[in-house]
């Protein structure tokens, strides 16, 4: 059963379309995965989130920071702002309940240990294992399947605290662990995160380097294979073995890119 695990699509419904005609796919056959971000930005996130909830078998998606953002308006703790958002047919869609309420039971990472592979928006944090990772993230996905995620919304945005400290406590904990999760691109030796930098892997602030260059990441491989969406300027290309940006700016005007979990094969469609 191949398991094709698709980059960044937010809201570009149509390059989806063709990208699954590339790659014919087979819902009999084939298991699809998603790196989050599902929506905004592109023309069609209600499409899209309509479509990658009702496959079957059951896709396996985790969330990014958009889709999490889209969730902080939909649950009224963040304002909608046309300039920055273009989901407004999700939040006026009929279906709007299901749709938030299958968006917000997703993991933040997923890990599958028979195929090897980790599925995560953003990355590692080079000071967490891949165990604590996990442990870590679903620190936050429960907090999502809660009355206190209303608060949880209210508190998401920021980017302190800079390091993680396992002291750390209540919303600054949990920030930190969504930042790591889905926002994060460089990193300092000392695990501090750099939130302003949104360009390629060699134009690094100074002190920091991308996250998957640190040796924590690199002893945790070959044993675990990564697959990350969420960094566009790297144009699909990442210097780690076994790491693999999958975000090939598709609502940039790039591509859209499909992973072949088995044999590693890139499908890329070039997006309008
Ligand atoms: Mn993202």
């Amino acid at each position: 059963m191949p398991t094709y695990a698709i980059g960044d699509v937010q809201g570009c419904f149509d390059p989806l379309m063709k990208l699954l005609e590339k790659i014919k796919y087979d819902p009999s056959q084939d298991h699809l995965w998603f790196t989050g971000d599902l929506v905004n930005r592109g023309p069609k996130s209600l499409e899209t989130l309509r479509f990658v909830k009702s496959l079957n078998p059951k896709p396996i998606c985790v969330l990014g920071n958009h889709d999490l953002g889209m969730l902080a308006i939909a649950r009224g703790a963040e304002p909608y702002d046309p300039k920055h958002h273009t989901f407004s047919d999700i939040l006026e869609a009929h279906d709007k309940d299901e749709l938030l309420s299958w968006l917000e039971q997703l993991p933040l990472m997923y890990y599958d240990p028979k195929l090897n592979y980790l599925l995560v928006h953003a990355g590692l944090y080079p000071k967490w294992d891949l165990k604590l990772a996990l442990t870590l993230a679903k620190e936050v996905e429960t907090v999502l399947k809660t009355p206190h995620k209303q608060e949880f919304y209210s508190h998401l945005y920021g980017n302190t605290p800079t390091h993680w400290d396992p002291s750390l406590k209540g919303f600054d904990r949990l920030r930190f662990i969504v930042n790591a999760c889905t926002r994060m691109r460089f990193c300092s030796p000392e695990g501090e995160l750099e939130f302003h930098t949104k360009e390629s892997a060699h134009k690094n602030p100074p002190g920091f380097s991308p996250w998957f260059e640190y040796p924590i990441i690199q002893s945790e491989l070959p044993k675990i294979k990564i697959l990350f969406g969420h960094w566009a300027a790297l144009e699909g290309k990442c210097t780690a073995p076994n790491i693999f940006a999958l975000d090939t700016g598709c609502v940039w005007g790039n591509a859209l890119t499909a992973f072949r979990l088995e044999d590693e094969h890139q499908f890329k469609i070039s997006c309008p």
